[in-house]
């Protein structure tokens, strides 16, 4: 008899098929099931500290790979990814939440069972504001049906996904014969030509167009298709702070990044006074904005995003963001001769000062900068760390990994280790602040246990930096902890006391000969000390007023 494959291994093969080579989380009685369907899976089960840290290691996993996964018990495991997923959804990373939960025939009569918080859906209903699909997987006949069209959603919308699968229909067989389909949607072939030849018009006319290129460049694998257009057409580039490094930061016709005010002003200047912006997968965020110091008027721009075309004040429906790029790279447009452009300058490297001075943000930075290289992937948490990482010199593009939009502290220590798993041939740099540090550093543990070796700095401010220059007070403040000794307690990696540059120097090239397991960089800075991103803003905006 030809059985269907059992629901929980077809959601293993699928996943696998996506690429996908492991999964964050805790088990639980409510998944144990699927746990041990995992372990004899080519799919590697990586269990984190804290459901959060799984959450943050699985959106960077996503970012990095294409597709990444939690599998988490029912609520008390569920409920502490919702941040995370929330993060992963507002900043299009798709991300498949797997769920165990209470058995179908357990439901029967509404038993208050372990974990249940209110009615047995209130954590899908939860899930079902912060995906673009969710299932219950509690009929066979459907089952693997449904795995297919939620992973598909994941994959077409780069947004998180959630299924959740009652404990006793794990091991049942789904339907038999059951055909993965093959889903094509394409873009209405009229409004794409009429687009296209409305943007192609707008481009050739234009004397000074500029492309920006953010995040969905990335998600949709264009960065080859991009570049290509850039080339061909000999059109400068930017990038925003949440695409940093969507282009390689040392072609020629890369701009910088552009954040209105608190980007470079170069950059901001050529992209402003550009007559036909080009916004490709740009999300028109506060902070890519530079707080709203930017000024793109709609009336020179072609936006296009996977969810929205609109070319001045014209919206088209139904075009696909893929088939717009590809279609602008098919199409006659003029080569103009070569722009000149404001090439960026990378930061004055601090080679040679190796003196007893103090660390100062801007000197670290500077110190950072030298010590990129390509295997480097930069992971930032919020605060100083990703402003002042915006003006990093990324050699190689998507390597930068920051949550720039929803901007959850708690980022970048999991996410260091999502990077990693996803390409074994990068070292993370992790920049974190002494407060994120504090939410979900300790998932070092599931570094050294996975034979990780990230280098961790941490920018101990002693406080809530950023939140100091807008509004300060005791609630700013921190208690210290000994961040070079974390090592001692996980039994693995190492740990420097950094205050001077001489120290932060011996530092780092101890981390760089060091790749048995990870380093701890603890930073010490001045509490209102600030990176120049920082500064810029506050400057600008203190001319405004
Ligand atoms: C989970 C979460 N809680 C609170 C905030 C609000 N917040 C934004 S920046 C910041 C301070 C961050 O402190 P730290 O990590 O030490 O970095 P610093 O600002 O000092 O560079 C806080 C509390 C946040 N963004 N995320
Ligand atoms: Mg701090």
């Amino acid at each position: 008899m030809n059985r269907g494959s059992l629901i929980g291994e077809y959601l293993i093969q699928r996943l696998y098929a996506h690429g996908v080579r492991h999964i964050f989380g805790i088990p639980g009685d409510y998944v144990l099931g699927f746990y041990d369907q995992l372990k004899s899976s080519r799919i590697q089960t990586i269990t984190t500290c804290d459901e959060q840290g799984a959450g943050f290691a699985a959106d960077a996993y996503a970012r990095v790979a294409g597709l990444g996964a939690v599998c988490i018990t029912y609520c008390v495991g569920g409920l502490k990814v919702v941040n995370p997923v929330a993060g992963a959804f507002a900043e299009k990373s798709p991300v498949v939440v797997i769920s165990g939960a209470p058995g179908i025939r357990e439901r029967e009569k509404n038993p208050l069972l372990h974990h249940k918080v209110r009615e047995f859906d209130t954590q899908k209903k939860v899930f079902e504001q912060i995906t673009v699909a969710s299932t219950v997987l509690d009929d066979p006949d459907t089952a693997l049906a449904e795995i297919d069209r939620v992973l598909h959603a994941a994959v077409r919308f780069k947004r998180p996904v959630y299924i959740e699968l009652p404990r006793d229909l794990v091991a049942v067989p789904g339907l038999p014969h059951h055909r993965t389909p093959e889903f094509h949607e394409a873009s209405d072939p009229l409004v794409l030509n009429e687009a296209l030849t409305e943007a192609v018009g707008m481009i050739n006319r234009a004397t000074k167009p500029v492309i920006l290129a953010d995040v969905e460049v990335h998600r949709f694998s264009l960065q080859e298709d991009v570049l290509k257009l850039v080339e061909r057409a000999q059109i400068p580039v930017a990038s925003t702070i949440l695409g940093k490094s969507v282009i390689s930061e040392q072609h020629p016709l890369y701009l910088g990044v552009y954040e209105g005010a608190m980007g470079r002003e170069e950059v901001r200047e050529y992209v402003e006074s550009s007559d036909c912006v080009i916004l490709l997968g740009a999300f028109m965020t506060d902070i890519n904005l530079g707080i709203y110091t930017a000024q793109l008027d709609p009336a020179r721009s072609i936006y296009a995003t996977s969810e929205k075309l609109s070319i001045r004040y014209h919206t088209y429906e139904n075009v696909r963001f893929k088939d717009f790029v590809h279609g602008l790279l098919k199409a006659k447009l003029r080569r103009r001769a070569p722009a000149r452009i404001p090439r960026p300058q990378p930061m004055a490297v601090l080679s040679g000062v190796r003196g007893k001075n103090k660390v100062t943000v801007q000197g670290l930075f500077q110190r950072l900068n030298a010590f990129l290289d390509e295997r480097t992937v930069v992971v930032a948490d919020i605060g100083d760390a990703l402003f002042g990482a915006a003006d990093l010199f990324i050699h190689h593009r998507t390597e930068f990994l920051g949550p720039a939009y929803y901007a959850s502290m708690g980022f970048a220590v999991p996410a260091g280790i999502g990077a990693q798993l996803a390409n074994p041939r990068l070292r993370p740099l992790v920049l974190v602040g002494d407060g994120a540090f504090q939410m979900t550093g300790m998932e070092l543990a599931t570094a050294a246990r996975y034979n990780l070796n990230p280098i961790i700095v941490v920018l101990n401010n002693r406080g809530y930096g950023t939140e100091r220059h807008i509004q300060d007070g005791p609630y700013n403040d921190l208690w210290l902890w000994n961040f070079s000794r974390v090592p001692e307690i996980l039994g693995a990696g190492r740990g420097f006391d950094v205050e001077t540059e001489e120290q932060l120097d011996q530092a780092l090239c101890a981390a760089a000969r060091f790749t048995d397991a990870f380093c701890l960089l603890d930073v010490k800075l001045e509490p209102l000390d600030r990176s120049p991103a920082l500064q810029r803003l506050a400057e600008r905006l203190a001319k405004r007023l």
